[in-house]
């Protein structure tokens, strides 16, 4: 028992997945410093000592108690190397850690915060900008645009709706995006699912992006196929000649509306499942749907219609100067939309719902624990190569072995 509550620490260290990890827990002063040092190394591109401390950071989350001493967690598994006790030590000690403090206000961690926030913009490209070219901040993108070679044509996007782009995403907004999705998706294909996943499936109110998943059932298999995709201006990553498919009609429908500010169709090559398989052995989050990545207009008021005849902007200074205009009837917001096949359905659910962390511990233990390949696409035996069909969500945790699992318990 710690402090009168009855606390089972061997089942809490035995079954990491059996923990719960809701929004709204016991232990948010602490929880801060782990998730900046996991946020930071992330933006600094060492993905394995962010990873280490989300993990740390997950781990005080879900716990059922508000931690007042270091005996209470010493020995705790998920909190890691000395390292992290460390910072919870000095946090509990003094209220804050001066680690965090240096490093939240470091120069180099401040311009590559910045620099990755512009969409397009990954941790290698920014570190080149940074060391290279001394850029540090959007305004210095915009003023050497002419000679810095950016060809990916998202990071044009990124920088002209950057304030936007960098503005969370209410769930107000998020449904309000479904909303008109779901307007131009019944004049494409009739009975249509589309689902809010992501972060909002977690609960949380607000996110980064609207990560949308669209079933058209067994009318649409496939959902793709490309022949009319580029006269739709949508940018392709390949594709296959055949018909169009659910996702490529509903795009040509949203720029058709003047709602897509810039859109990115991927069409990865199809896959058998073998294949399928041997990708999910990179324990990778990717995925081998049809998506496209788009930004689209978001209204800021129910009544607000586009204009299909708006003027589509494709130099950096008219977009910069459109994307400054505060009072335009909507916001640019990042929207993933993804096609996803019937039967295939819970797997992508679960693999969009998140949290990235908890799929990570989930794909993890489904591999070393059971011997089975867990993706957004399905679960398999890895010896016999068998695919364990599934209705819904709580079918594959049965499958697994677990209890199901709520998304508002999966913020991991
Ligand atoms: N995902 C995936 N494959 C991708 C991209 C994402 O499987 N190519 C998964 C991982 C996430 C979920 O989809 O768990 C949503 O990704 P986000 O990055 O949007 O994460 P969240 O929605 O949880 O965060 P935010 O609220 O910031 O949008
Ligand atoms: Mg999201």
């Amino acid at each position: 028992p710690i402090d009168g509550f009855s606390f089972d620490k061997d089942f809490f260290n035995n079954n990491p997945l059996e923990r719960h990890a809701s929004l709204d827990h016991h232990n948010p002063e602490l929880v801060a410093p782990l998730s900046f040092l996991s946020e930071y190394w992330s933006t600094m591109g060492d993905e394995q000592r962010s990873l280490a401390f989300a993990t740390a950071a997950a781990t005080l989350k879900s716990l059922p108690f508000a931690v007042t001493t270091m005996s209470q967690i010493v020995d705790l598994k998920g909190l890691g190397s000395g390292h992290c006790l460390k910072v919870l030590q000095e946090t509990l000690d003094t209220g804050s850690c001066r680690e965090v403090v240096a490093k939240r206000d470091s120069d180099k961690y401040k311009s590559i915060k910045s620099l990755t926030g512009v969409y397009g913009i990954g941790n290698s490209v920014a570190e080149k900008l940074y060391t290279s070219r001394n850029i540090t901040r959007v305004s210095d993108i915009i003023a050497s645009w002419g000679c810095l070679a950016l060809h990916d044509e998202r990071i044009k996007y990124g920088v002209a709706y950057y304030g936007d782009l960098n503005t969370p995403v209410t769930r107000e907004a998020a449904e309000r995006i479904q909303g008109v999705v779901r307007r131009e998706l019944d004049q494409v294909a009739q009975g249509c699912k589309l689902e809010l996943t992501g972060g909002y499936r977690r609960g949380k109110s607000s996110g980064h992006d609207v990560d949308l998943l669209v079933c058209c059932g067994s009318n649409d298999e496939d959902g793709a196929s490309v022949s009319s995709v580029r006269s739709a201006g949508v940018v392709g990553s390949g594709g296959n000649a055949g018909t169009d498919g659910v996702l490529a009609r509903l795009l040509r429908r949203l720029r058709h509306t003047g709602l897509i500010l810039h859109a990115r169709l991927d069409r990865p090559p199809a896959l058998n499942e073998a294949a399928y398989r041997k990708q999910s052995d990179r324990v990778s989050s990717m995925d081998n749907y049809e998506k496209c990545f788009c930004i689209l207009k978001c209204p800021l008021q129910d009544d607000w219609t586009p204009d299909p005849m708006d003027d589509i902007q494709t130099d950096l200074s008219s977009l910069v100067t459109s994307g400054q205009n505060g009072d335009r009837g909507w916001r640019a917001t990042r929207v993933d939309l993804v096609y996803v096949p019937q039967h295939q359905w819970p797997y992508a659910v679960l693999g969009w719902s998140g949290s990235k962390l908890f799929l990570r511990l989930l794909r993890r233990y489904a591999s070393s624990t059971l011997g089975l390949v867990l993706t957004s696409h399905g679960l398999w035996s890895k010896d016999r190569g068998r695919l364990l069909p599934a209705n819904s969500e709580q079918e594959i945790f049965a499958h697994l072995g677990l209890t199901y699992k709520h998304p508002s318990q999966r913020n991991f």
